[in-house]
């Protein structure tokens, strides 16, 4: 039995047969394509969608946006779930890319279906083709190899038989998983073939939860009962995996610190007794100095980036060892780890029954209370504060806080607010916190809201975001308002990039640049004043502004109460800010320079970067099997190596 349909049908007929499972729970794995049409994809994939009203079509205004939406969508459905993009060729298909190296880089599905040049060549070059002399068989979309996971150029309508289940095992694998790209040339989106009718049957993808290897599990074990300090990191992996409340008990009852990243913020709720907060860069000073004097550090689900590890000088404890739990073997081996690279949430359910009834020493139990108690304390002190007008962006984050309901979910991703949300946001539901901290890409807010708000309509979705990422893509708001998907926005207008400018002080360059101001013998004259409300306004949006503390509060409700999208203006101020906690971030500074302010942040620089670490196989895990002589080259041989100096914190 075949069905003649063109590719373009065949590939969409597939896609509505697709599903995951986990847990025995089954859902669609599609919940639509979104897409902008141009000649190279209006007749094809188009055509096919306009035949096939059950995957939904959904017009967008930016291809880039498109895709964030579908990451946002991803990460609200815990990658059990995701949508398709369309996009024509050329320019509609590059805009793309961006998107696609979001959603790789924070291991979120999208499928991307970029239309091609035409397989058939004769009529090139066609219109937006970009020509090498060099090969007939390159195209824009080579652009997106290094940021997909899969990537693919159909040729011939058959193609796609083997193509789309590499696609669908990439998209539900969460070791692999990240953004697939398939490129479809025009002409062959159109040409019919005859495709087994196997081919479009039901097809349930398992979602697994792989299991650590027997001895690495016991061996992990004894590492936990054997530490003295030991601090859990908890990243994304926790709450895609379903883990939070296993780790919730698990910290719970062993109580073993938790701190976490930005991807893994929500997996305790903020009154849990063993949440030392936000880790490393943007991080708490509870967590931060808990980190430092770790002996055994338990990372779960976490790639352990930079902003973690803060530039790899958070963990000081000259014997410090790490067990990674992560799905991925990749990130699993990270920092010489005894690695148990498995699901997070079968693994912590196993490390549990090894452990019985081992607990933390109790006077480590003692200083986990206390920081935590003097952090929160640090908190509300911020939230207490009445700054303005203009307002401190840490008060607005408290009133926010205080002001949103537990399920409710804010979205964020780039400028000073992830650093401030990670650290003062107290989440009180594993997906209230939505952050692209993968990418911290300008530009995600608003179309990863969508994404987020289409994932679960049950929820009202906050987009915080920055004057200036509003100004490099804020146009979603009308695919908001067709849609009738509503949205609450709330715009920090500071007048221009806080963050880096905050961080060109720090790097003896005075904020050069990053302030929107008038040209007057460079960018230092007026503020350049820009009225977001009416802007805003002008696309559809209702939009109140709020000078103080009282008329926020009066705006936030007002605009929750609104059934279309809401933009909530508020000025904050662009020089006051959340100070960072016990840790650091190695931004390279030039070393030789004209400025003073350079030359002494040089001097400062050579001296914090000499904390950087490597780490090394612990002995247990050496070859030889010689625990001991392998012990011999611990602490000191370390520092040796690697030129770190004893923690400043002692
Ligand atoms: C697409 C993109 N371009 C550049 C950057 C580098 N960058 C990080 S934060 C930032 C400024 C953000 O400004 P705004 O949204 O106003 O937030 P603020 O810093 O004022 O809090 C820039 C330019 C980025 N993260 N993403
Ligand atoms: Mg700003």
């Amino acid at each position: 039995m075949t069905r003649k349909l063109t590719m373009a049908q065949a590939i969409v007929q597939f896609l509505k047969a697709q599903y995951t499972a986990r847990d025995e729970k089954e859902q669609k794995f599609f919940g639509g394509c979104l897409g902008i049409f141009g000649h190279g994809n209006v007749a094809g994939i188009g055509q096919a969608l306009q035949q096939n009203p059950d995957l939904p079509y959904y017009l967008f205004r930016n291809e880039q946006g498109m895709v964030h939406a579908a990451a946002g969508f991803a990460k609200m459905s815990n990658r059990l779930r995701t949508l398709v993009c369309t996009s024509s060729i050329g320019p509609g298909a590059t805009n793309m890319v961006t998107g696609a190296a979001l959603a790789t880089i924070n291991r979120l599905p999208v499928l991307l279906l970029p239309g091609d040049i035409f397989a058939r060549r004769n009529v090139a070059p066609v219109l937006q083709q970009l020509e090498s002399t060099a090969s007939q068989d390159v195209s824009v979309n080579d652009c997106f190899r290094p940021v997909s996971r899969y990537w693919d150029r159909i040729q011939r309508p058959e193609q796609i038989l083997t193509a789309l289940p590499e696609a669908m095992r990439v998209l539900t694998s969460p070791a692999e998983t990240g953004a697939v790209t398939l490129a479809l040339p025009q002409d062959v989106q159109t040409e019919a073939y005859d495709y087994p009718e196997e081919f479009f049957a039901r097809r349930v993808w398992t979602v697994a939860r792989p299991r650590a290897d027997r001895m690495l599990v016991k061996q992990a074990a004894e590492w936990i009962r054997s530490s003295q300090r030991p601090l859990i990191i908890a990243g994304g992996g926790v709450i895609y995996a379903g883990a939070t409340e296993t780790l919730s008990g698990f910290a719970g009852r062993t109580k073993i610190p938790v701190g976490e990243t930005q991807a893994g913020k929500g997996s305790l709720h903020a009154d849990h007794p063993q949440l030392a907060g936000a880790i490393g860069v943007t991080g708490t000073s509870a967590a931060n100095l808990l980190a430092t004097e770790a002996d055994l550090v338990i990372a779960i689900g976490t790639r352990l980036g930079d902003f973690t590890t803060a530039s790899k000088t958070a963990f000081q404890n000259p014997g410090v060892r790490f067990v990674n739990i992560n799905v991925a073997e990749f990130d699993a081996f990270k920092h010489a780890a005894l690695p148990l690279t498995a699901d997070a949430l079968v693994t912590l359910e196993e490390l549990e029954s090894e452990l019985s009834s081992w607990q933390i020493p109790q006077s480590y139990a003692g200083l986990v209370t206390r920081l935590r108690s003097a952090w929160e304390e640090e908190a509300d002190r911020i939230f207490a504060r009445r700054h303005g007008p203009p307002l401190s962006q840490g008060e607005v984050i408290g009133l926010l806080n205080e002001s949103l309901g537990p399920r409710d979910v804010i979205v964020n991703a780039a400028g000073s607010l992830p650093g401030d949300l990670h650290k003062l946001w107290r989440a009180r539901d594993p997906k209230s916190y939505h952050m692209d901290y993968g990418y911290s890409c300008m530009g995600y807010e608003v179309g990863g809201g969508l994404g987020a708000k289409m994932a679960d309509p049950s929820r009202e979705v906050y987009v915080l975001i920055g004057d200036g990422s509003y100004l490099m893509m804020a146009q979603e708001i009308v695919t908001s308002l067709q849609e009738k998907i509503k949205l609450n926005i709330v715009l920090f207008d500071n007048h221009g990039f806080s963050s880096i400018g905050g961080l060109s002080r720090a790097c003896g360059s005075g904020g050069f640049g990053t302030e929107y101001r008038y040209r007057e013998e460079g960018l230092t004259g007026p503020v350049v004043y820009t009225d977001y409300a009416t802007n805003a306004a002008s696309l559809g949006a209702y939009t109140v502004t709020a000078h103080s503390y009282d008329q926020l509060a009066a705006a936030l409700k007002d605009a929750r109460n609104q059934t279309r999208t809401s933009v909530v203006v508020v000025e904050t101020d662009y020089h006051d800010r959340v100070p960072g906690y016990n840790s650091w971030w190695d931004v390279p500074i030039a070393e030789v320079s004209e400025s003073q302010a350079v030359r002494e942040a040089r001097a400062a620089y050579v001296e914090a970067v000499k904390k950087e670490r490597y780490f090394w196989p612990a002995p247990q895990l050496r070859a030889d099997g010689d625990e001991k002589s392998a012990g011999a080259s611990g602490p000191e041989d370390k520092d040796q190596l690697t030129g770190a100096g004893s923690p400043a914190s002692r």
